[in-house]
């Protein structure tokens, strides 16, 4: 499978970062908070939720970006993963670094929101990368992510904090965080005006039961309207 191409022209060697992707949006009209699609990653201990939008933002913080994980299939979001400045979050004022921060939804839980990755925004950009480490969706006395109990279903909507909008993402999509049913999280080292080829596999079991849409691969290196690209992966199952 060929894709991760590098845009004509570029002078210096970018990077592509693979991803499920699971969600797709229109464009609305909005402004740097307009999604356009998500995707997600599985490493050991950490999955990573890439977002890309229609538009690039100047500074990451002017918006915000929420991931509403449901952990153990009830249809009732039990995590919040949120892409907010780390200022905001921490202090009451903006610091210019985007964090992910992760709180547990459960009515009456007494666990703290947690900060364990800063996100990988950068300037200029429209797609964004929140890392969470999966012990952050497994609190104590809430619904756990585990290998014993490995698949999420998520959605996504992302604040306008400039402009007080929001974009609520359509649909859910689902994920294997311990058994993907697509490779994920491949990575390669792009040459200029040269394309980059991944053998991608697919689980059909677990496709069966967490398909994705296809592949998401960010490259911030791309100009931004460029920095993520989708291809769409269509499974024969029997
Ligand atoms: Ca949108
Ligand atoms: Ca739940």
């Amino acid at each position: 499978m060929r894709e991760g191409t590098n845009r004509v022209g570029r002078a210096i060697a970018g990077a592509a970062d693979w991803y499920a992707w699971g969600l797709t949006d229109a464009n609305d009209g909005l402004g740097s908070n307009d999604v356009r699609n998500v995707g997600v990653q599985a490493f050991p201990g950490v999955l990573a939720f890439a977002i890309s939008t229609q538009h690039r933002w100047s500074n990451a913080g002017m918006d915000e970006f929420d991931i509403d994980v449901d952990v153990n299939g009830d249809g009732v979001d039990d995590y919040d993963v949120v892409g907010a400045d780390l200022g905001a979050l921490t202090a009451g004022t903006s610091s210019g670094q985007m964090a992910v921060a992760v709180f547990d939804l459960r009515p009456n839980s007494k666990n703290p929101g947690s900060i364990q990755f800063l996100a990988d925004a950068p300037t200029d950009s429209s797609t964004i990368v929140l890392p969470v480490n999966i012990s952050q969706l497994c609190r104590t006395g809430s619904p756990c992510l585990s290998a014993s109990n490995p698949r999420l279903t998520y959605h996504a909507v992302a604040f306008g904090l400039t402009d007080n909008t929001q974009d609520t993402v359509d649909g859910t999509a689902s994920f294997n965080a311990f058994t993907p049913a697509i490779s994920t999280g491949m990575f390669d080292v792009v040459a200029p005006n040269a394309s980059t080829t991944e053998t991608v596999s697919v689980d059909k079991a677990e496709w069966a039961t967490t398909p994705a849409r296809g592949l998401m691969i960010v490259s911030h290196d791309n100009r931004s309207a460029d920095e993520a690209q989708t291809v769409n992966v269509s499974v024969n199952l029997p």
